[in-house]
């Protein structure tokens, strides 16, 4: 007899939000969707893929990295090109940590900067995550820092560069991988910088934004400044916090 392992409270609140995001603005009319990376997206597809083959087998899913491309394809669903699908019709993926404004830390995972493209390039951008990501001011629960992607070439002066900032982190570091496979490598091939802002500088993020995206040799920055619609966290008691 098969046994069903039950959800840890904190894998059930990441489904409670997924859930329920998919159910809101995951339409029939929908043809053109975004999954973002992490371990909240499995819930998202999980959901979509209930709604049917009828409603499926019309769309098609773009993905921001690899990990999706994989839940996408192992889904059965139809897996897209950005060239070929620049606008997209809703985008979901998770977060790090989520403002009262919407503003996100994204790129834990590295995936940033594909990210980005597809919830900039969404007509609607909606953030699924749990209890712990809904935040009152970036950087209070997310302990690593803005990831910050840079040119391999550039990433030693960046470490330099960005200590010249009117407000500088309060540390920054190359990010490595386990082991001694050495630093972590993008999708794109780049490397990730993880850079922790204090308080004062991460009260406006937008000015973190704009002041690191002109650093030479960053590709982006993982920092999400209005862009998206909602942010959907499941709590532990099984009720879903929205934030609009
Ligand atoms: C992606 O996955 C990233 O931007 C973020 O780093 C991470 C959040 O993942 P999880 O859902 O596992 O908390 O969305």
């Amino acid at each position: 007899m098969a046994t069903t392992i039950p959800l840890t409270a904190i894998e059930g609140a990441k489904r409670l939000a997924a859930f329920t995001a998919v159910d809101r603005h995951i339409l029939s009319q929908h043809k053109v969707i975004g999954i973002g990376s992490g371990s909240t997206v499995p819930y998202v597809v999980d959901r979509i893929v209930s709604q049917g083959l009828s409603v499926n087998k019309d769309r098609v899913f773009l993905a921001t990295g690899f990990q999706s491309q994989q839940l996408i394809v192992n889904a059965g669903l139809r897996l897209g090109d950005i060239d070929q699908f620049p606008v997209l019709d809703v985008t979901i993926d998770g977060a790090d940590e989520v403002d009262p404004d919407l503003n996100c830390i994204k790129g834990g995972g590295a995936c940033h900067l594909r990210e980005k493209v597809l919830a900039e390039g969404a007509k609607t951008f909606i953030v699924v995550a749990d209890y712990r990501k809904n935040s009152q001011v970036l950087g209070a629960n997310y302990a690593p820092g803005v990831p910050i992607e840079v040119a391999p070439f550039a990433a030693t002066s960046l470490l330099r560069s960005i200590k010249t900032l009117k407000t500088p982190p309060l540390n920054a570091n190359l990010r490595m991988g386990t082991g001694k496979a050495g630093p972590v490598v993008t999708d794109n091939g780049n490397f990730v910088v993880d850079a922790v802002f204090g308080p004062e500088a991460m009260s406006d993020p937008v000015r973190v934004l704009h002041a690191v995206k002109l650093l030479t040799g960053v590709v982006e920055v993982g920092l999400f400044c209005n862009v998206a619609k909602a942010a959907y966290f499941g709590n532990q008691d099984g009720s879903v916090t929205v934030k609009l």
